[in-house]
């Protein structure tokens, strides 16, 4: 695994979670099984920046490992979409782990997301959040690969 010296390569990534609040109990549209304390759907991902190339290029695998009162917390996703949706009561930090291709030769990296369930910002986002129904919270990620291997380095750069 060859490495190409003096040479960087950076890739953006869009870490973020979206909230909606669930119907309440005994609505109809609540969806059956949800537990009586759950008042929030959301989804956490990570995706690429819209017009970029496909993440999957280099990136192999995203676990979520999610709060450890959830059956299975750490969520495996081994192809796009890379998100994982549940539902609950409460925000937390989301450990957001990223395996890159075989090819690379990288080891993992870790990043992690606050899980917001709840309206923040400015007055006026808050009144979008209002409006929408939607708490959205995004961040914009860099991955560099510092001296990557001869095969990554052909891979990104032919995109
Ligand atoms: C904390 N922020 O750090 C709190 C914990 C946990 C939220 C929030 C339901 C989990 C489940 C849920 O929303 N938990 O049903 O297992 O202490």
């Amino acid at each position: 695994n060859k490495r190409v010296k003096n040479r960087r390569i950076c890739r953006n990534i869009i870490i973020g979670s979206e909230a909606w609040a669930l119907p309440p109990i005994g609505h109809p549209d609540r969806p059956k099984g949800v537990p009586e304390d759950h008042t929030k759907r959301w989804t956490v991902y990570v995706r690429q920046p819209d017009g970029d190339p496909a993440l999957t290029t280099w990136l192999n695998k995203v676990q979520f490992k999610i709060f450890n009162t959830y059956e299975n917390p750490l969520r495996t996703c081994e192809s796009p979409p890379f998100e994982v949706s549940e539902t609950g009561w409460g925000g937390f930090n989301i450990d957001v782990r990223l395996h890159f291709q075989p090819l690379s030769g990288e080891k993992a990296q870790y990043r992690q997301h606050f899980l917001q369930l709840e309206k923040y910002g400015s007055d006026e986002q808050q009144a979008k959040q209002e409006a929408t129904g939607c708490v959205r919270a995004e961040f914009l990620e860099v991955v560099q690969f510092n001296e990557p291997t001869e095969a990554l380095y052909e891979a990104l750069t032919a995109e």
